[in-house]
């Protein structure tokens, strides 16, 4: 329950040693830790801070669909991906306006700053949203999950849809060992990825009718993303499981560098203070048979009572 997310939280206070980051801004880190998930009666979603579930549900619907362009997510109100793409677009030559070097860490520290950010963040969502061109220029973050889970290239340049694949064989082959999906893709990950998955690899497992599923995370941002991480696992492991007519079990969440980033440490003991309530339940539509057709509207949050939410700066 929501007690093995608070635990990592604990543990990485006492125990997390500092470390340096790519985005500079400092964490407290531990190296290998997993929490269990019980999916058989209730949904994941924290309770001891508010979890936006309709932004956790366009971003799945999002890799699910094999998109890796921003557009959706943007149109359907979801920006926790517009940092990564505003990134190519203000280091490009086609960009005019004023400097946005360090735009994630300068926001933080200086208010002129962020007000200049805010404005051209405006600009680009406003043309990704209106400009065919620039959205397919700037709106595309490359080989990220949706491309590897539904169009994995081949040397052969054939394309291979993982999950599609995975859904066949936890049909065709339930007790089999080997219903993974990978989007680590050594030859992408230098240079055609705007970021190399977090979201490493994952593991379905079928035993007494209920499917499981198992993650493993290599960097973990714990504060903003494993919320979110946790929910669309649970979330996915939902769908499969109603495509292929079984029960759910657990989901298991392994995690490599697991941190929390310097400022959020206030944060997350606002958050620990709290105490945790019952998860909500999750209802899917009926009707619908595969795991491409559900769309947002077809997924059902009831009897979720969170604590309120917990502002936090991403890391960039
Ligand atoms: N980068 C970093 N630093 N951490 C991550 O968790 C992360 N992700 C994805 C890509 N890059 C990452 C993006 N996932 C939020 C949540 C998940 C994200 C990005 C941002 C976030 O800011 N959540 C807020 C609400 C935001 C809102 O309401 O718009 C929150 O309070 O939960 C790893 O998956």
């Amino acid at each position: 329950d929501e007690q093995a997310y608070l635990d990592l939280c604990k543990t990485v206070l006492k125990n997390g040693a500092k470390k340096e980051d790519r985005t500079n801004t400092g964490t407290y880190s531990v190296f290998g830790h997993q929490m269990r998930f019980d999916l058989s009666k209730s949904f994941p979603l924290l309770t001891t801070k508010k979890v936006p579930f309709r932004l956790v549900a366009s971003e799945l619907l999002w890799f699910i669909k094999g998109d890796t362009n921003i557009r959706y997510l943007v149109k359907h109100k979801n920006n926790i991906w517009n940092e990564w793409a505003f990134k190519k677009w203000v280091e490009s030559p086609d960009y005019e306006g004023p400097d946005m070097t360090d735009f994630g860490n300068r926001s933080q520290w200086d208010p002129d700053f962020n007000a200049r950010y805010q404005e051209q963040m405006t600009i680009f969502k406003e043309k990704i949203l209106h400009d065919d061109t620039f959205a397919a220029t700037y709106g595309d973050l490359g080989s990220v999950y949706g491309k590897q889970w539904r169009a994995w290239k081949t040397s052969k340049n054939e394309t291979i849809d993982q999950l599609k694949n995975v859904i066949d064989s936890i049909r065709t082959n339930p007790d089999s060992r080997r219903h993974i999906v990978t989007a680590w893709n050594p030859e992408d990950v230098p240079s055609n990825m705007a970021l190399p998955p977090c979201h490493t690899l994952f593991q379905f497992y079928v035993a007494d009718g209920k499917l499981s599923c198992q993650l493993y995370q290599r960097s973990a941002d714990i504060f903003l993303g494993v919320p979110f991480n946790i929910a669309s696992y649970a979330l996915l492991t939902r769908l499969i499981a109603h495509e292929c007519n079984l029960n759910v079990g657990e989901f298991i969440h392994t995690l490599g560098d697991a941190h929390i980033y310097a400022n959020h440490i206030e944060q997350v003991n606002i958050q620990l203070e709290r105490e945790p309530r019952a998860f909500p339940k999750l209802n899917l539509n009926p009707e619908k048979e595969t795991i491409f057709d559900f769309e947002i509207t077809d997924f059902e949050i009831v009897d979720y009572h969170p604590h309120p939410a917990i502002k936090a700066p991403i890391a960039v």
